[in-house]
């Protein structure tokens, strides 16, 4: 007989399949001999959910018997991608569920493959927060996640005619089984409205903000739990309700249609996910997203506070609030707002604590990417918390007034407002004054963010800056991408580094070990075949694995020089071609990632890739020679097929812009070796694998910025003294790639050969070649490549999220680990 307890820690292989079928039957309300894969993955996964849900329930009480201080990681995307895999590993029960349900008649891989991704995120941003999320869990440190629940995440993108088209991500079409939708709390959010002032039972002046529309927030809660440590913890994403739904008396005033109009339109700002990234638009419906789910956190946050506190006094050393990005910095006039008008406390006071709270995070140096809002428009929305930045900014210039006298210029330049037709709301600029910490995401990105955006605050705040260079989780990037390679690691070096990633020292040795080596190829082999077959499916294009597998994924943007790889290719092409007998490795070069809907000029190159695809692979004197593959549609799934089965692994941003990437992490810890630029972390990445196991080439961030004004070599001359850079660019122009229509790519040509480039394509095209050389020389040499591929991820243990987090732990959030 079953004890209770099994009920709800089915840990066995036949307490799985009996929760399995239970949940089959009594929730899912199917016959378990007429169910498919669906339903059995649906069925798992709440099996799953069932043991993490009483993991969390322990994990809260602990908090609150023992934990004083909770971390707040506000960010607007996380970018979760799946989650069974993940849960069966972090709750240690691979090898219990793949015989369950082997057992049921199907395979775990399989079942697995029924989950849609969780796309609540654009790229790097959101893909972090959910790292970061992991390690926090794994190194069980007290911390929530806020964000919001997009209807629909990033969008979905198929090539049409070597076009992107974009169609919307219902992922909630089916639901999903990994929230918990709950009634309660549910919040009230504010818009719109005006401010008034009356005078308290003490004969203070108050402010009040009324006549405002109003929207109601639910808490929906995604469980994310540790590497096995009985820790789990949740995400809170908001959904939109409408506040009348729950008043039922408009209905009954018999405006029937009016209120169902204003439930979707309150229901409109959880709908859907911002697309662009790097790009800032200071769109209306993006600004109340970012209200709506930092107003209602900040209700949870407050909520959870006074059940154990009577004042104030205590806040900021129970309460830590990371901002991801500006993305959530109305945070900090809202907290400003609570504790001024609803808490009574006086500016003071309340600046102390609200700046002794928040800590910033800057994940860009792309100027087109800072956040500013109109005055007039956040005036019109949140017409209180304009009122509080704007008293917020008085007092920081009268400050800056004072401590350098008569410096009219840096008071403009400093100064939260903008002052310019219109007015604007550098929310930068908030986050840093309002925070006790700033931080880049790599030594270079800090390094710049103190020298060049944010020098003047650097000098008036030099203890606030600080540098915490990003990671990746193990969990997900090795262990569960690349069982494989787990699998060899174990073996050689047992279980650990998992949890501790500067483990994988311990493979240095064996590089130089030929057998290892083998397997290490064989595993790298198998991963490749995997991508292989996956290729063909998606593009129709047939690959050799045999080839070397040159990778670039990422969003599309310009700054990312997707273009720069493309113009490799065509130069490899013409090499192919004019000089047959050349002993090249050959290549089959993987392009995936989504462009912006409204960037024309990354569709373009979106449309390049394809048409030079469409060329390279049907071309007969090439052979085999020359893959060219644009993956459709790249998310977090696509990319843990990807990633272990990379040779080579394109980091190519032009220097100083990048701030740090993390997918040149995951490739380098699944043994890729990397061809990339001094730019982000790829530098950190240089100093641990060492020079000798990296191919970098091109101007440094100095280098480069001193170029764009100095301009010593411009396109036009480097053309003119290169001849195989011409034929390059000549062959972009000509047609060759658009049955001869000369106007196509022509935006291309004119922005490559413009002497104002700001990305230094052609600047850097010469020195990417010769380092493509140095690429092609090594992987001729099989041993070497793979004794460096091995190198790679014997040293990659400073890129651990576990790492990352623990250094925010001590450094910002004052709670050891
Ligand atoms: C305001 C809006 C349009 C917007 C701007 C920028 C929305 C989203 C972004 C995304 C940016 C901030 C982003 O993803 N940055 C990336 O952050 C990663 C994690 O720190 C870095 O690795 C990566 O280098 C950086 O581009």
């Amino acid at each position: 007989k079953k004890s209770a307890r099994e009920q709800y820690f089915p840990t066995t292989v036949k307490s799985i399949q009996d929760n399995i079928i239970h949940h089959l039957i009594s929730f899912q309300g199917r016959d378990p001999e007429r169910s498919g894969a669906s339903d059995i993955y649906k069925a798992l996964a709440f099996t799953m959910r069932d043991i993490m849900v009483e993991k969390w329930i322990k994990t809260q009480k602990r908090y609150y018997a023992k934990e004083k201080k909770r971390v707040y990681y506000l960010s607007l995307e996380f970018l979760i991608g799946r989650s069974l895999g993940n849960a069966i590993i972090n709750l240690g029960l691979w090898e219990e569920v793949d015989q369950a349900i082997e057992g049921l008649g199907y395979t775990l891989e399989e079942i697995r493959e029924q989950e849609e991704d969780a796309a609540l995120g654009n790229g790097g941003l959101g893909r972090l927060a959910a790292c970061f999320m992991d390690s926090i869990a794994t190194l069980k440190i007290p911390a929530y996640g806020y964000g919001i629940r997009y209807e629909y995440g990033l969008f979905n993108q198929q090539l049409i005619n070597g076009y992107q088209v974009e169609s919307p991500d219902n992922w909630l079409r089916y639901g999903t089984p990994w929230e918990f939708e709950r009634r309660l709390p549910v919040f009230c959010v504010k818009f719109y409205g005006k401010v008034t002032s009356f005078q308290d039972e003490k004969g203070c002046y108050r402010t009040k903000w009324i006549e405002t529309e109003d929207v109601m927030a639910m808490p929906c809660d995604i469980l994310v739990p540790g590497y096995k440590n009985d820790h789990v913890i949740n995400m809170r994403l908001w959904a939109a309700r409408a506040s009348r739904e729950l008043d039922l008396t408009h209905f009954g005033e018999g405006d029937y249609i009016g209120a169902v109009q204003h439930k979707v339109s309150s229901e409109t700002i959880s709908k859907v996910l911002y697309p662009p990234d790097h790009n800032y638009a200071g769109q209306e419906l993006r600004l109340k997203q970012q209200y709506f789910f930092v107003c209602a956190t900040f209700q949870d946050i407050m909520r959870r506070y006074k059940k154990q506190n009577q004042t104030f006094d205590t806040f900021y050393d129970e309460v830590a609030v990371q901002l991801n990005d500006t993305h959530p910095a109305i945070a900090i006039p809202e907290l400003m707002r609570l504790l001024l008008d609803e808490e009574g406390l006086n500016w003071e006071k309340a600046w102390d604590i609200s700046t002794k709270t928040f800590a910033y995070t800057n994940h860009t140096l792309m100027p087109e990417a800072l956040e500013r809002w109109s005055v007039d428009l956040l005036g019109k929305v949140l017409p209180r918390h304009l009122q509080i930045i704007y008293e917020i900014n008085q007092r920081f210039l009268d400050q800056i007034a004072q401590e350098y006298p008569g410096d009219h210029d840096k008071l403009r330049r400093m100064s939260i407002i903008e002052e310019g037709y219109p007015k604007m709301v550098r929310m930068a600029h908030l986050a840093i004054i309002g925070s006790h910490s700033v931080n880049g995401v790599a030594a270079l990105h800090t390094r710049l963010l103190k020298e060049r955006i944010f020098k003047d605050f650097n000098a008036l705040y030099p203890d606030r800056f600080n540098s915490k260079t990003n990671g990746i989780t193990p969990r997900r990037w090795l262990l569960k991408a690349n069982p494989q390679l787990s699998a060899l690691i174990n073996s050689r070096i047992g279980e650990g580094w998992e949890v501790d990633l500067d483990k994988l020292h311990e493979l240095e040795p064996l590089a130089d070990d030929a057998e290892f080596r083998e397997a290490f190829r064989q595993v790298k082999l198998e991963n490749k075949t995997r991508l292989a077959t996956y290729i063909n499916l998606a593009t129709g294009v047939e690959v050799s694995p045999e080839t070397m597998f040159d990778v670039q994924v990422k969003r599309i943007h310009e700054y990312k020089r997707q273009l720069l790889n493309a113009l490799h290719v065509i130069y490899l092409y013409q090499k192919f071609v004019t000089q047959p007998k050349l002993n090249l490795p050959p290549r089959t070069v993987i392009f995936a990632g989504k462009a912006a809907p409204s960037y024309w000029r990354a569709k373009l190159i979106i449309k390049l890739i394809n048409s030079i695809a469409e060329v390279v692979n049907h071309d007969p004197r090439i052979g085999d020679r020359l893959r060219v593959v644009f993956l459709p549609n790249y998310n977090v799934s696509q990319a843990e097929m990807i990633i272990p089965a990379a040779d080579l692994s394109e980091q190519i941003s032009t220097a100083g812009t990048e701030a740090s990437g993390t997918g040149n992490m995951k490739f380098a810890l699944n043994g890729a070796l990397t061809i990339g630029t001094l730019d982000g972390a790829n530098i950190e990445i240089r100093e641990e694998v060492g020079d000798e196991n990296i191919f970098i080439f091109g101007l440094n961030a100095e280098e480069a910025e001193f170029e764009r004004i100095r301009n010593s070599r411009t396109p036009e001359q480097i053309c003119r003294e290169n001849p195989e850079v011409d034929e390059v660019i000549e062959a972009l122009a000509d047609g060759s790639f658009s049955l001869g229509d000369r106007n196509l790519f022509k935006p291309l040509v004119d922005s490559l050969m413009s002497p104002h480039d700001q990305y230094l394509l052609i600047r850097d095209f010469e020195s990417y070649i010769d380092s493509q050389h140095q690429v092609n020389e090594a992987f001729l040499d099989q041993e070497r490549w793979t004794r460096m591929a091995v190198l790679n991820v014997a040293r990659m243990g400073k890129f651990s999220t576990d790492r990352t987090i623990k250094q925010y732990a001590n450094e910002i959030w004052g709670i050891p680990v």
